[in-house]
């Protein structure tokens, strides 16, 4: 894997966008702000579904903003030099994005006291997650097969790097009281839930039919249909004309897609890379 990527720090970053100059001014002078939320993940974590969450549970469950702005612009990817220029210009509190491993987030971040959520999925289904989308998108090289791809997960060559190395990186954190970690899991099985400890460590307050609204609205389907969140607007742009962000949104579906021995070499790799955090961080089975 070689081709169609922008290297930074030894970490490969998508083509489009993205430049070692803005990710080095970025860690150096983004200056993020005590009222700032950030919105964290390894990338195919379902980082879009927080962040329609999120801001549903801004809008107090109204759908008008996310039915109006494109998800891109209602937190924007701090990384990239569109979602930059435009933080910079954003009055706060912001809602910010971000896919960076912890050594190259803006170095201000550290001594703020804005809230981060951090949310992870099982690295088996980001794995197939990526593998589809890297195929669709028209940005960063394509697998030519999920052998290959395997390849490059196990190592860490793929955008943003190692899935191991930005899961241990961020998790040094889980002790401070800014930091929530949220799992695509716990999303899945129980989305009132979810939402409710959201709101918690956000400090906001939903009435019961406005909970019932952001569940409505950030579901797979209403998120499927909702031109300002389903990257319709980038179709042909950016992504294959049959290419989807919402795919099949479920939980293990890399059991659809590994072979036994894929499973075992995973499995092994974890246990090496993991295994002094404690296991229930990682809520899959
Ligand atoms: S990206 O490109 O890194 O920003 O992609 P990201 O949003 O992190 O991940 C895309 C996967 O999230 C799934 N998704 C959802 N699942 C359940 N419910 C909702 N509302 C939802 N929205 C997005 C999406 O389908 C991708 O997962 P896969 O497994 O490919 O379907």
């Amino acid at each position: 894997m070689t081709g169609k990527f922008v290297w930074f720090e030894g970490i490969p970053f998508p083509s489009l966008d993205y430049s070692p100059e803005i990710l080095r001014e970025v860690q150096e002078s983004f200056l993020v702000k005590d009222e700032d939320v950030l919105l964290l993940t390894f990338p195919k974590s379902g980082t879009n579904w927080l962040i329609e969450t999120v801001c549903l549970i801004y809008s107090k469950g109204d759908p008008k903003w996310v039915q109006s702005e494109p998800i891109w612009n209602r937190s924007p990817w701090v990384e990239n030099k569109y979602g930059y220029e435009l933080l910079k210009e954003k009055e706060g509190p912001r809602l910010i994005s971000s896919h960076l491993p912890i050594q190259l987030f803006p170095k201000s971040f550290f001594n703020s006291k804005a809230k981060m959520i951090y949310l992870i999925r099982n690295p088996r289904d980001v794995f197939v997650s990526g593998y589809f989308f890297w195929r669709i998108a028209k940005f960063v090289e394509k697998p030519e097969s999920l052998e290959e791809y395997f390849e490059w997960f196990i190592r860490g060559n793929m955008p943003f790097g190692s899935w191991f190395d930005h899961t241990r990186g961020w998790m040094s954190m889980r002790d401070k009281e800014n930091f929530l970690i949220l799992s695509y899991e716990e999303m899945k099985w129980d989305m009132r839930s979810a939402v409710e400890k959201i709101c918690q460590f956000l400090g906001k307050k939903l009435e019961p039919e406005e909970l019932d609204s952001v569940l409505r609205n950030s579901s797979f389907q209403a998120m499927k249909e909702n031109n300002m969140s389903n990257y319709s607007l980038v179709k042909g742009l950016h992504l294959e004309e049959n290419g989807h962000l919402l795919r099949k949104g479920v939980t293990g579906d890399w059991k659809n897609h590994f072979t036994v021995a894929q499973a075992e070499i995973f499995d092994k790799l974890f246990q090496e890379k993991m295994a002094d955090l404690p296991q229930e961080l990682f809520p899959w089975e």
